[in-house]
């Protein structure tokens, strides 16, 4: 079968059902490390490593990592207990500092003699040197070197940092990574109404606050509920398997001695691993610093519930661009680079920004560009559905199918008067502690089918799917709701469809699974087999489930 047959079966099936791959759901965020406030220093140092992948192959790889001469950094978020960085990872630690910051990164050359110097790009930032040797583009570390850089962090936002040395061997090779600049004034509008509402439905149901922030920037347009960075880069074996032969040949080797540098071309360039945040799918869906993957702690696999507002940094690490599909709604760019995207005051001459209107592109795909830097917006609500997702049915005689379904301004079940088009009034706990919460009104009581099986006791509403339409793989949740009691719906006493192994353990996962992937299909290979590269499932789960970034 056509890769493209197999890629839009997996499409269309995929949105009512979920990969019970991720039995031990894993979660993502956008977890990094920290420093002193105000004046945060981190100690990096540049390595070789191998890398996993999921072809079984290691893959020799240079990383920015943490400097193990120098004390531990702190961690970021603080509700992910198991976090760390390592000498060598890729993408590189994520740097997390806070507007007016005054930022210093010691970076110590600790790659193979005849790799030669090396050295960090912070563009967007005006950025002075201490110590090491001049090089082309940034102050280089030689061999056992280090070089220091400060500079102010200016203005809030997601950027990227990479080698300014010998770029297209050693951005390949895998030294990149990202700074997130926090806001230093975050809007209260951010903390209130609908963003307090979202907040008491995550800890009604005990889940934790994975933020970073409660904005991307100084702005209250900016305001989010959840977050994910995905770093892309695409690897080509052949020039890492050149670079280890050469770096073997010349061990031993006297720093600028003749001979001791490496030769490897970089062109013609044929990648086969397509990565995000270093991990190919599936490996990508396991947790953030899995003891799998010593040298590639970030995963990718998104979680969210309806109504949430989902900041994604999106960021291009490699040589290519790469056209990511995020299913299930389109992504609402706030800023490219750290710059907000503002519409321009109509007729002002000289022209004058509009703070108050954003005029980002509502894109399809996130085409990803080689170190461009995109925050951007995603959220789901069901809205236009046409059907109750929530598998509410009025003539049930389960109480939890008869939810009541208040719409607000907007015409979702978020507790605010329909009038309070502000959302500035008190938030109602009763209805963010509901399962429904964020439920689209329109769509109320209007089960999927017009006879279901049943309600809650008797197993129902679903009809659940023939099973030799599953037989490729476990793919499907056991129920096309959002709850409530989604799981005891799959596997009631009317649910003779039971595929073995098919439902994760408790506590079972509720919802729906998209892909998110290239639309580049070549990209959704590793070393040539589909699945894998730059895929990953994003799940809208049930309130009934717990998303927790921590594991
Ligand atoms: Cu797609």
């Amino acid at each position: 079968m056509l890769i493209t047959q197999l890629k839009e079966w997996t499409e269309r099936l995929l949105p009512v059902a979920l990969a019970s791959l991720l039995c031990a759901a894993a979660q993502a965020a956008a977890p990094g490390i920290t420093g002193a406030p105000g004046t945060p220093a981190f100690n990096l140092i540049a390595e070789p490593a191998n890398i996993n992948q999921p072809d079984g192959n290691q893959v020799y790889s240079w990383g920015y990592g943490c400097n193990p001469a120098a004390p531990a950094p702190g961690y970021v978020p603080a509700a992910i207990t198991n976090a760390k960085c390592p000498a060598m990872q890729i993408p590189g630690p994520t740097l997390v500092v806070t507007e007016g910051d005054s930022v210093t990164v010691n970076l110590t050359n600790n790659l193979p003699t005849a790799a030669g110097n090396t050295s960090i790009l912070f563009p967007g930032f005006q950025v002075k040197s201490v110590g090491g040797t001049p090089g082309l583009l940034a102050q280089e570390a030689a061999p056992g070197g280090t070089v220091t850089y400060t500079f102010t962090a200016t203005s809030p936002g997601t950027r990227t940092y990479y080698s300014g040395t010998q770029s297209d061997l050693q951005i390949e090779m895998g030294l990149y990574g990202v700074i997130i600049v926090l806001p230093k004034n975050v809007p209260a509008v951010c903390t209130s109404g609908l963003h307090a509402a979202n907040l008491a439905a995550e800890a009604a149901h005990g889940e934790k606050d994975f933020r970073l922030a409660a904005a991307a920037y100084d702005n209250p347009k900016t305001c989010y509920d959840r977050e994910y960075l995905f770093q892309f880069a695409e690897m080509d074996p052949t020039i890492h398997q050149a670079a280890f032969a050469q770096v073997n040949a010349l061990n031993g080797c006297v720093a600028g001695a003749p001979g001791c540098s490496l030769q490897v071309p970089t062109e013609p360039y044929h990648p086969a691993y397509f990565l995000i945040n270093g991990r190919s799918m599936p490996d990508d869906m396991d947790a953030n610093y899995a003891s799998e993957y010593p040298n590639q702690p970030y995963n990718g696999n998104p979680h969210l519930h309806p109504g949430e507002q989902v900041l994604l940094r999106i960021v291009g690490q490699g040589h290519w661009q790469h056209p990511f599909h995020e299913h299930a709604n389109h992504v609402r760019i706030l800023a490219r680079d750290g710059n907000l995207i503002l519409s321009q005051v109509p007729g002002s001459n000289p022209a004058v920004v509009d703070p108050t209107d954003l005029a980002g592109p509502l894109l399809f795909t996130t085409t990803t560009t080689p170190g461009v830097a995109m925050d951007g917006i995603f959220y789901w609500t069901g809205r236009g559905l046409n059907w109750d997702a929530y598998g509410h049915n009025p003539k049930s005689t389960d109480p939890l199918a008869t939810l009541a379904c208040t719409p607000d301004a907007n015409g979702y079940n978020t507790g605010f008067a329909p009038t309070d088009t502000t959302y500035s009034g008190p938030v109602n706990t009763a209805v963010a502690g509901a399962i429904n919460y964020y439920e689209w009104c329109a769509d109320h009581n209007k089960p999927l089918e017009a006879t279901p099986v049943g309600d809650v006791p008797a197993g129902g509403p679903a009809t659940l799917p023939n099973p030799n339409i599953l037989t490729n793989g476990a793919w499907f949740s056991g129920s096309p709701y959002l709850g409530p009691d989604a799981t005891v719906r799959a596997t009631g006493p009317n649910s003779s469809f039971q595929p073995a192994n098919t439902q994760a353990n408790p506590p079972e996962e509720r919802g729906f699974a998209f892909m998110w992937h290239s639309h580049n299909e070549r990209e959704i290979t590793t070393n040539n087999v589909f699945p894998g590269g730059m895929f990953m499932m994003m799940l809208v789960d049930s309130r009934e489930f717990v998303i927790d970034e921590s594991k």
